[in-house]
C-alpha cells in the first residue's frame, strides 16, 4: 500500500506526514521533476488536479493538498493564487500586508482540500477543512511556513508560526481536512 504524497512544499509534507503516518500506508515523495499545472478555479479542483496527474505518473496511489489563505476584504484573496503570490514566503507575507494596509477588518480563513487518487487517476476520496484567524500588521513567530508568522488564532492566542506542531496540527485547515480523511483512508480495501 504505497501512497505518493503529491506535494513539493516542504511544509505541507512535513505535516502531512505527520498526520498519515498511523494510516497504514507506506509514504513515497513525488518525483521532483513532476510538476501539474493547477489549472483549476476552486482548491477542490487543484487537488483532484494534482493527485490524479501524480497518481497516473507514477501508477501508484496518490494525496494531494491544495490549500491557501482567504482573506474577506480582499474578496477571498490571495485564495487559490496563495502560491503565485510571490515567489518567497517573505515577498508573499510583505504582499499581503501592503494589500491589507491598514484596514481594520482583518478577517481571515486558511482553507485545505485534500484528494486521493487510484493509480488510474480516478479521485476516490475528498476532503476540505478550514481554520479561521486574524492577519496580523507584522509577523510573529519562527515555526511552521508560508504564511504561518501572520496568521493569528484568537482562541489560542497565537500565531500559527508561535504554535507546537502538535497544536497547529490539532487546529488547522490541514488538520481538519485529514481528521476527516484520515479513517476513510485506513478503511480503503485496495487488495
Ligand atoms: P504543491 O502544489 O506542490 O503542494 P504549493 O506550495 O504550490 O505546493 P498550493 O498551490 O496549495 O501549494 O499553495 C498553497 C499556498 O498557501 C502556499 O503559498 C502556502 O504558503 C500557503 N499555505 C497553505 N497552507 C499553509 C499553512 O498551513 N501555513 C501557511 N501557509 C500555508
Amino acid at each position: 500500500k504505497l501512497l505518493v504524497v503529491a506535494t513539493g512544499n516542504p511544509g505541507k509534507l512535513k505535516e502531512m506526514q505527520a498526520y498519515l503516518a498511523d494510516s497504514g500506508w507506506e509514504l513515497a515523495l513525488k518525483p521532483e521533476d513532476l510538476d501539474v499545472e493547477e489549472t483549476g478555479e476552486t482548491f477542490a479542483e487543484n487537488a483532484c488536479l494534482k493527485a490524479s496527474e501524480v497518481a497516473k505518473a507514477t501508477g501508484n496511489w496518490a494525496i494531494a493538498d491544495d490549500s491557501g489563505l482567504k482573506v474577506d476584504t480582499l474578496n477571498g484573496a490571495p485564495g487559490v493564487y496563495s502560491a503565485r503570490y510571490g515567489n518567497t514566503d517573505t515577498e508573499r507575507i510583505e504582499r499581503l500586508l501592503r494589500e491589507l494596509g491598514d484596514q481594520e477588518n482583518r478577517q481571515a480563513q486558511f482553507v485545505c482540500a485534500i484528494a486521493v487518487a487510484n493509480p488510474q487517476g480516478e479521485i476516490v476520496i475528498q476532503s476540505e477543512g478550514i481554520c479561521h484567524g486574524e492577519i496580523l500588521f507584522a509577523p510573529s513567530g519562527d515555526g511552521g511556513f508560508g504564511y504561518d508568522p501572520v496568521f493569528y488564532v484568537p482562541d489560542k492566542q497565537l500565531t500559527f508560526a508561535q504554535m507546537t506542531t502538535d497544536l497547529k496540527k490539532s487546529i488547522s485547515h490541514r488538520g481538519n481536512a485529514l481528521k476527516a480523511l484520515v479513517p476513510r483512508l485506513k478503511a480503503l480495501d485496495i487488495l
